[in-house]
């Protein structure tokens, strides 16, 4: 049987170079090596989301990225989270499971807590609606950037747990982390985050892309003085587009002195725009043709549905809800 490759992603906000670089194309690389199943995590986004518009948006919009971005619709299945309804209640089942010190472990959690967002019952237990997410799909591999990693173990856990108190209904996934670009940095050097508004967006306009690229923050060396490559965002960033000689060549300069940050900002913005200008063209033919993309997400939610129809089932036998 073929490995079951399964991702999501929050339509939280619009996607960044975080989400691509992380976890987009890997999980499109990934498509070729199995049944991959790849959503847009919805329900997950209500715990930051409260404006319904926007959430439509955000949702349609991180589909089509996904698209342009190399999703294959012939070789994965795309769907949104909230047409498949069955993972609400394998959420609701999986936390009757779930200790609260393992959620409040979390760093997701605790991370947020921290930036002073009031936690809901939602955020708190987004790891247990993560977990059914991947269980109910009966998935192997999950790529995911690090900053998911301890959900996956969470997942794990549940899952273990879930079978030594009914029997073996679930398997144990493993995550796929790139560790090349497992923590992709914000503008400010925080791991990029659409909560933390320190993105690079994957599909903004050339004129403000090169103003948000220009708001990088770096230290106050002087034009003239050497610069060190080793914990510069510019060159982090440079790295996700460039050949390692033309990044060698970057650093090599740094080290030399004599040019501004701001000119290698203006070296980092342009290859930027020439390594996304075919999924941009992708998209801008997509977004032409909006029934391509309904139908899209129309056979997704019908082939995901039917496999978390057959999981839902065998867990509800298992508990004694049928
Ligand atoms: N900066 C990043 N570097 C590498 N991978 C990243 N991912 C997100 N940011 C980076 C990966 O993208 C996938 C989808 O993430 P998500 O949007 O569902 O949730 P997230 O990780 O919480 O992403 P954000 O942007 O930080 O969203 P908010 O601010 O809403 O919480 C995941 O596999 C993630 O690892």
């Amino acid at each position: 049987m073929s490995k079951r490759i399964l991702s999501g992603i929050q339509p939280s906000g619009i996607l960044h170079l975080g989400n691509y670089f992380g976890m987009m194309l890997p999980a499109i690389d990934l498509q070729h090596e199995g049944d991959a199943y790849y959503f847009i995590a919805n329900y997950h986004a209500l715990t930051t989301v409260r404006d319904p518009d926007k959430l439509r948006e955000f949702t349609r919009g991180a589909a089509v990225d996904f698209l342009a971005s190399g999703l294959d619709p012939e070789k994965a299945t795309l769907f949104l989270q909230s047409e498949v309804p069955e993972v609400a209640e394998l959420a609701w089942i999986l936390s009757t499971l779930t200790p609260m010190g393992l959620m409040e472990r979390c760093h997701s959690y605790k991370d947020k807590l921290a930036k002073g967002l009031t936690p809901s019952l939602g955020l708190f237990s987004y790891p247990a609606l993560m977990a059914a997410d991947i269980l109910l799909y009966n998935s192997d591999v999950v790529p995911v950037g690090r900053d998911q990693k301890q959900h996956i173990e969470v997942t794990r856990d549940l899952a273990l747990k879930f079978n030594e108190a009914y029997g073996d209904v679930f398997k144990l996934p493993e995550p796929s982390i790139r560790e090349s670009v497992a923590v992709v940095p914000g503008i400010d050097g925080q791991k990029m985050s659409k909560s933390y508004g320190n993105t690079l967006e994957l599909f903004l306009e050339e004129k403000p892309l090169r103003k948000q690229v220009m708001r990088i923050i770096t230290d106050s060396t002087p034009v003239e003085a050497p610069k060190d490559p080793a914990n510069s965002t510019i060159i982090s960033l440079y790295k996700l587009f460039a050949t390692p000689e033309q990044v060698a060549e970057m650093e090599n300069s740094f080290r030399a002195g004599g040019l501004g940050y701001g000119h290698y900002k203006q070296q980092l913005f342009e290859i930027m725009l020439a390594g996304l200008a075919p999924i941009r063209e992708r998209r801008a033919e997509l977004l032409a043709d909006p029934a391509q993309v309904d139908a899209v997400l129309r056979r997704g939610a019908e082939r995901a549905r039917t496999e978390a129809t057959k999981t839902l089932e065998r867990v509800r036998k298992a508990v004694g809800i049928r």
